[in-house]
This record gives structure tokens, sequence and C-alpha cells, in this order.
């Protein structure tokens, strides 16, 4: 075979290959971006991810579960008895169940609702006096905050799509869970313990969806939460923004590997705690001081989507490490953190 017909061959063979993982070929697909596929939805970790066709309702549950370990101050430990306070947390535990719902009245346009129903709970070490190294418990536990909004898809050509997305967060979530000091006193447990921001929250998001062909897609989004305004207690949890990309391969019809990136940075609490009878004294807990919030990290994180073609019915999994953090401290800083939900749409 001479060299015209070797390369001749091999670009056949390329450009079937090529064919045959296009978008453009697959049944009646017309170009479009297409959320009928294993990675049709964004790793679970995500929220606000796609939107849905006239007519169309989604339910969905997850269960996210994180854990928080050490002491930050900036981008290193600390360790308990070099912070200055008397109580300070060494871990910290929460379990969020998230419900929500979608709803799209239009090709454009979809509607949301979420709630979620949270478990916490911290170890703190008493750093001084007699009771030095000694560590006590709390708990939390109560709905959280509720959010309503929409989406609206604003691209949808080329295998892409583009929406942006505004929800209100409404302070369903208790502000004032208190705890029993070991001196017999009532006192409301730290921020990080509490249910809800107290506030009334906008969640502005920007999504981009790009499917190049039947077997990867990718995705980015940009996301925030502004508090409005200074809750019951006195204060306003810092505004957050997050910039989130990820990748996902379809290894099978019903199922999507995926590999995200994710930054963040949030604020220090605005305001104090005077408005509280039950305030505790934030120069005794670092965790009860609005200086120790707000921070900058980096998350990486795997995810596996598993797709019912017949019945759309999916189940999905994501599992998240930070690879840098630098925290306002001495602040918890996060250890890992593992999504695992269901959704169904009809
Ligand atoms: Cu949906």
């Amino acid at each position: 075979m001479n060299t015209f017909k070797t390369f001749s061959l091999s670009a056949l063979t390329l450009t079937s290959v090529a064919l045959a993982h296009s978008g453009k070929d697959s049944i009646g697909q017309n170009d479009k971006w297409y959320g009928g596929r294993a990675d049709g939805h964004a790793p679970i970790g995500i929220m606000a991810d796609h939107t849905h066709n006239a007519g169309e309702w989604m339910f969905s549950y997850r269960y996210m579960k994180m854990h928080m370990d050490g002491l930050y101050d900036g981008d290193s430990k600390i360790s308990p008895g070099n912070t200055g306070y008397m109580v300070v947390p060494t871990e910290m535990e929460m379990d969020m169940n998230m419900f929500g719902m979608m709803y799209a009245p239009s090709d454009n346009l979809t509607l949301t609702a979420m709630t979620n129903y949270v478990k916490n709970s911290m170890e703190m070490e008493i750093t001084m006096g007699m009771m030095a190294g000694s560590q006590t418990k709390m708990k939390s536990e109560g709905w959280g905050d509720t959010s309503l909004g929409g989406l609206y898809k604003f691209y949808d050509n080329d295998n892409k799509r583009a929406h942006l997305g505004l929800s209100l967060s409404l302070p369903t979530g208790s502000t004032d869970e208190t705890f029993r000091t070991p001196m017999g006193i009532i006192a409301n447990q730290p921020f990080a313990m509490q249910l809800g921001t107290g506030t009334y929250d906008l969640l502005p998001s920007l999504t981009y969806l790009d499917q190049p062909n039947d077997f990867w897609s990718w995705g980015a989004q940009l996301n925030g939460r502004i508090h409005l305004g200074r809750n019951d207690e006195g204060y306003s949890y810092g505004d957050k923004i997050s910039a989130s990309s990820w990748a996902a391969a379809n290894v099978a019809d019903w199922a999507s590997l995926s590999f995200r990136l994710a930054a963040s940075s949030w604020g220090r609490i605005d305001g104090n705690t005077v408005n509280s009878v039950n305030a505790m004294n934030p120069n005794m807990s670092s965790a009860a001081d609005p200086d120790n919030q707000g921070g900058t990290r980096i998350d990486a994180g795997v995810g596996l989507n598993l797709w019912h073609p017949t019945s759309g019915f999916r189940v999905a999994t994501e599992f998240a490490i930070p690879l840098y953090q630098k925290l306002n401290g001495p602040q918890l800083g996060q250890d890992w953190s593992l999504t695992l939900g269901t959704q169904y749409a009809w």
C-alpha cells in the first residue's frame, strides 16, 4: 500500500470514529444540547445546572455529608493551644438532606424550589484553665433555609446551552440554636451550627453547557450568595462567590464519570451578636467570633452519574476534597464532602 492510500485510509478511519462520537449524527438531536444522556445533568454537587423543556417537572433529593477537621489560620494549620481562645472547635460534621422541585412553564423558563433538613455536630476543645484539654460536643438539627427562583435559558444552539438563574433564599432556618455551657448558662451555638442565615439572600448564577459529541461534555458555572440586611441576632453572613467547571465522559449509555474543579471565596460576618440575649462571648470561643469567618477554597471532585434511559430516573454521587484553603482564622478547615442524589423528571 502506498503512502497516499495509507493516509486516506487513516483519515477515513479517523473521520468515521469522529462521526460515531459526534452529537450531530445521533438520532434527531439537530445540533441541540440534549439532556437525555448520563452526562445530561452536571455532577450532583452542582445546583441549578440545567433547565427543562416546557411542561416538564422534576423532583430531586440530595444527601450531603461534610466533614471539617483541623484549625486553619491563613493557609496553614494552627494548634488549639496557640489560638488565644478559651474554646476552639476541632471537628465538625454536617448532614444535609436537600429536597428540590423544578417545573418549566416554557422551554426558556424553569422554576425551582429547594429546602433542606440539616444535622450538625461540633467537637470543641477547652484550651485554658483547669479543664484544659477536655472536649465537649454540641449538636443542632432542623429545617434550613428555603429558596424559590427561576432559571432563564438564553442560548441553545450548536450543542451548547447557557442560562441565568436567580433565587431568593427565605430565612426559614433557625439562627437561635442554643446549648448549656459547663457553667450552666444557656448560650447561642457558634455561627456554623445555626441552621439558617437569618437573612433574605439573593442567589444569582450563570451556567454554560457544551456537548462537543456523544462521548463527552463540559460545563461551567458562576454563582453567588448575597445577604440582604441583617438577621434578628444582629449580624449578616459574608457574601460568597463560587466558580466551578467540570468535564464528563459517558463511559456507557447509562453512566458518566466526571471531574470538577471549584473555587469559592466568602467574607467575614458583618455586624455583631449584641441583639441576642444568649450571645456567646466572642473573646472566649473562636467559633463565636465574627472575624473568624470567610476565606478562599479550591476543591476537586470526582463524580458518577447513573441514568436509566427509558424512565429518565437518575442516581448520582460526587466526592470532593480541598486542594487549597486559606481561611480567616482560627477557623475549621474542610476535610471532605460526599453528595448522593436522586432525580426524577416527568
Ligand atoms: Cu431538573
